[in-house]
């Protein structure tokens, strides 16, 4: 019998009359846990909860805060295998990346951990010798966090962990393909001493339930801050929401990255580049290359040893297979809006140059190496050629295995051509000419740019977001991401005992008479 777990409200597991199961990608058979369906009153007493813990939690030293920061990495390094097969079993990335994506959470929990020793603000000099000016990091309050399933552990932690030594309290509603292991994150915070109801996890669906009644808390008034990883569409819906209520949400949104390949480019080394880009993780990554835009005279050698790679895919159950390049879908919801691109692809006129949509045991690809391809959802890798921008495969963000071939000429419509998106989230372009590497950096909008290397893949302490389409400007990661959760203080500090105005009692130094330099000599 697979567990019932509960919410995780003022450290308190708690029931719902409603459950859900999650399951594993890779087996639909295979219930991971029961988990509750949380009610808008739940999610109302998650956030009461929350601003009562606030009070305690934001008067907690920030290196006391650190600590607990530091030992919530140190719980993440000991389980760091068993969080990894749990990524692998609930969401079905490969171990290697799973363990890649704990590890995310390692470097998140370092880099804070003694910027609890920081949290610098400012002295300042002010116009009058006995007043002192100074600024400070303030916490804003109760944060409201809905994060994806792709990066279960990864992602939250570029929210909790900064959050949390800022000294604010949290409300999580994770990606219901994902509570298993947003419940084994729940538990470390807890063991590493975040007190009860600094942090509480609501489990549920997104529509109309718990991730839309979390979002009505903003008009409640029961939050201070709203953090959203996940599609544009819905980040457009908190970013009105947060907008009304004079909030600054953190959006991270989609993805339509493009990764250019210029002819004097290392081509073994872009092929894998773009393999990676495009296919690991299947596809499902909002750094995913969407397009990979090829420059003419390469463009017939570089798809010829593109389609020679992605023929040899290995794809399987990640939980048997460890060498596999990607697994199953993460659920059935991107699994059915991946086989639709294939009618997209076909009315916009593209050739498809490999693919047979879902792997089924009389229609398997030369790279599968599982055991039963229908005991979850699995894609072949799909190529398109012939892209041109204004299409809708090459404007529609697409989280599956899949991706398109653009030809250009030159630099200049390469870059023309990776900015013909309205997402703007990550970007590559391989080449070793200095210029056009130069050019590339120079012009393309995008948050994020690699050169010679994938569109994937950013390191923990950068700054992470995008730009159009890709999110409001906000960034997670690193110093950056400290703006997102304090507010600046300002103060004055007057000690002369008196009135003192600033700009009109100010003893400003007169000037004397003008000096005419061409008189003097
Ligand atoms: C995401 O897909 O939302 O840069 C995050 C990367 C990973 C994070 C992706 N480190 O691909």
């Amino acid at each position: 019998m697979p567990h019932t777990f509960g919410h995780l409200i003022a450290g308190k597991e708690v029931a719902s009359a409603t459950t859900f199961e999650s399951r594993n990608a890779s087996d639909l058979a295979d219930v991971v846990g029961v988990f509750p369906e949380a009610t808008r009153e739940q999610v109302r007493e998650a956030c009461i909860v929350a601003r009562e813990a606030f009070k305690i939690w934001s008067k907690t030293p920030a290196p006391i805060r650190g600590e607990v920061i530091g030992r919530l990495g140190d719980a993440f390094v000991r389980e760091k295998d068993a969080l990894a097969r749990l990524v692998t079993r609930e969401m079905g990335k490969t171990f290697k990346e799973a363990r890649g994506s704990v590890q995310e959470v390692i470097d998140t929990c370092r880099f804070f951990q003694s910027e609890g020793r920081r949290l610098y603000g400012q002295t300042v000099p002010s116009e009058f010798s006995n007043k002192e000016l100074s600024t400070y990091r303030r916490p804003l309050g109760v944060v409201g966090m809905i994060t994806a399933s792709n990066f279960p552990l990864a992602v939250p932690s570029w929210k909790i962990v900064p959050a949390l030594l800022a000294g604010n309290a949290i409300v999580w509603k994770p990606s219901s393909d994902a509570s298993a292991v947003a419940y084994a994150f729940g538990k470390l915070i807890e063991e590493a001493g975040v007190p009860a109801g600094v942090v509480n996890i609501v489990f549920g669906g997104g529509r109309g339930a718990a991730g839309s009644f979390l979002i009505d808390m903003m008009d409640e008034g029961l939050l201070n801050k709203f953090a959203f990883t996940g599609s544009t569409a819905v980040g457009r819906v908190i970013g009105e929401v947060a907008g009304r209520n004079l909030l600054h949400p953190t959006l991270e949104l989609g993805g339509k990255n493009p990764l250019v390949v210029m002819r004097d480019a290392d081509l073994d080394n872009a092929v894998q580049g773009a393999l990676f880009s495009a296919f690991a993780t299947g596809g499902q990554r909002c750094t995913s290359a969407g397009n990979v835009i090829v420059d003419a005279p390469i463009y017939d050698e570089f798809a010829k040893r593109f389609l020679a790679a992605v023929a040899e895919i290995r794809i399987g159950d990640p939980n048997q297979v460890t060498d596999v390049l990607y697994g199953p879908f993460i659920n059935e919801r991107f699994f059915e809006d991946w086989v639709a691109h294939y009618d997209v692809g076909v009315a916009d006129g593209a050739t498809l140059l490999h693919g047979r949509k879902r792997i089924t045991p009389d229609n398997l690809p030369l790279g599968w190496v599982g055991t039963d391809p229908e005991a979850a959802y699995y894609g072949w890798p799909t190529v398109w050629g012939d892209v041109r921008p204004g299409m809708k495969l090459f404007q529609n963000e697409v989280f599956g295995p899949t991706i398109n071939l653009v030809r250009v000429d030159g630099i200049d419509e390469a870059i023309d051509v990776a900015n013909a998106v309205d997402y703007g989230l990550s970007s590559a372009i391989y080449t070793m000419n200095r210029d056009w590497a130069f050019q590339f950096k120079d012009r393309i909008e995008a948050g994020m740019t690699s050169i010679n290397n994938t569109t994937v893949g950013a390191e923990a302490h950068l700054p992470f977001g995008g730009v159009k389409g890709s999110g409001n400007g906000t960034r997670e990661s690193g110093i950056w991401v400290l703006e997102s959760y304090t507010y600046w203080h300002a103060v004055n500090d007057d000690v002369s005992g008196k009135l003192q105005l600033a700009q009109m009692d100010t003893a400003y130094a007169e000037p004397k008479g003008a000096v005419d330099v061409a008189s003097l000599v």
